[in-house]
């Protein structure tokens, strides 16, 4: 048996995949939360020096999505078949894309609210309409089961809703997902129990 430990802040950011993955296969880890004002004098110990970071048996492997792509084969949660896998990796990378372009770091509140209300009025509605598409009225984004990337779906919305409430109130079928995301117990769990962060 493995021992995985995840390094993060104490926000859901980009840790919460792979803590949804790891509530979902019940694996246990350690749930690291670095504060931000000893974050300095970690740093320079951070390969790459960023967060997150995750150890397995004392490797460390940085990069959210490669943390998340790793626990998601261990759980079998990656699809299930090359095709799968490969229409899996595709529609996280156009969620991560987006996530991207949010302007995490501006300052200046009144440029922050004009690039939010440009991604929000004129990116959000086409990547949202593909992924309605996408997932049709299935249970699920890719194939008949679910995958890391229905749960990633669930991890941006909550995020995404904290800048613009009402972003996804024309898409019903990701909506009635992220409803079925949450609906999962373990996950369902998770989310009554995690420690709650506005990000
Ligand atoms: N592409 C990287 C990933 O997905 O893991 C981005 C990592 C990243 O930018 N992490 C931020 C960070 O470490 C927090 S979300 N910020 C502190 C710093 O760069 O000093």
């Amino acid at each position: 048996m493995s021992t995985y430990k995840l390094s993060y802040f104490n926000m859901r950011g980009r840790a919460e995949l792979a803590r949804y993955i790891f509530a979902y296969a019940g694996i246990q880890y350690e749930d690291i939360r670095i504060e931000w004002v000893n974050w300095p004098t970690i740093k320079p110990s951070i390969p790459f020096l960023h967060l997150p970071v995750m150890e397995v048996d004392g490797v460390i492997i940085h990069q959210s999505l490669a943390i998340s792509r790793y626990l998601a084969r261990e759980a079998g949660l990656v699809g299930k078949s090359i095709l799968e896998q490969a229409q899996t990796d595709a529609l996280v990378d156009s969620l991560n894309d987006f996530t991207t372009l949010i302007p995490w770091n501006e300052k200046d509140k009144i440029l922050k609210k004009k690039l939010l209300d440009d991604l929000f009025d004129n990116e959000a509605p086409v990547l949202l309409q593909n992924l309605e598409n996408q997932l049709g009225n299935k249970d699920w984004f890719v194939g008949d089961s679910v995958t890391w990337v229905d749960f990633y779906w669930d991890v941006c919305f909550t995020t995404f809703i904290t800048l613009r409430q009402d972003f996804a109130a024309n898409y019903p079928n990701l909506l009635a997902l992220k409803d079925r995301v949450e609906a999962i117990p373990q996950i369902a769990e998770w989310i009554k129990n995690r420690p709650q962060t506005v990000l």
